[in-house]
């Protein structure tokens, strides 16, 4: 099995990238493992507790349950992904089972940040743009579709992403084998990596 993974700052369009690489891959042949779905669990808190935590330091993430379940899909074994919902911070208690695939991309801020997840990877890919992009892609996207105002946003954008994007994800941008730039056009990027992921199938089979 071949295992990508896929970090980059938020708003710097990983999704993007991944549905693109999707889009020209088999899609049945690919499984995406999202760090959305493994932020810990924190039932002992209330709602306005939740709300405050900081989900950008590698220990919001359960790395040891993401770890389990790419090392089980390698091993040819499927998993039962948890559900984790953004509006009320937590685990919904419900699971998707993950069957296992030819390729498993694993994205999110910060899936190169993990020394134990690092040693799965056969290729690990950094999206990067700009921080004002990535801020104004955040501002969008926080206010329209997640009902967060301005003012929030901006707050924790200097608080809480500003500081843990310098401390642990641009870092991690050492780790990569490729940088895909992502503000204008990246098609060339794209074919790149899909026929860098082709070939290596080719070689596998
Ligand atoms: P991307 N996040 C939440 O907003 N709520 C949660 O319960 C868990 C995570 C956010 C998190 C981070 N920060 O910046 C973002 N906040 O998800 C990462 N606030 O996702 O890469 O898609 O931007
Ligand atoms: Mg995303």
């Amino acid at each position: 099995m071949l295992v990508i993974g896929i970090a980059g700052g938020t708003g710097s369009g990983k999704t993007t990238v991944v549905n693109k690489i999707l889009q020209q891959l088999n899609i049945e042949g690919v499984n995406v493992l999202s760090q959305d779905n493994y932020y810990h669990d924190n039932p002992n808190l209330t709602l306005s507790e939740r709300e405050v935590l900081n989900y950008d330091h590698p220990k919001s993430i359960d790395f040891e349950l993401m770890l389990q379940h790419v090392k089980d899909l390698k091993n040819q074994q499927s998993i039962e992904q948890p559900i984790y919902s953004f509006v009320t911070h937590s685990r919904t208690g419900d699971h998707v089972t993950v069957e296992p695939k030819n390729v498993l991309i694993v994205e999110g801020i910060l899936v190169l940040t993990n020394k134990e997840l690092l040693k799965e990877f056969n290729l690990k890919v950094f999206v990067h743009a700009d921080s004002d992009e990535r801020l104004i892609r955040r501002i969008r996207r926080d206010t329209q579709e997640r009902g967060r105002d301005l003012q929030e946003v901006l707050h924790r954008y200097q608080t809480t992403l500003k500081p843990m994007h310098q401390e642990f994800i641009e870092p991690s941008k050492n780790e990569a084998d490729l940088i895909v730039p992502n503000m204008r056009q990246n098609s060339v990027a794209i074919d790149f990596l899909t026929t860098v992921i082709n070939n290596s199938l080719k070689k596998v089979h």
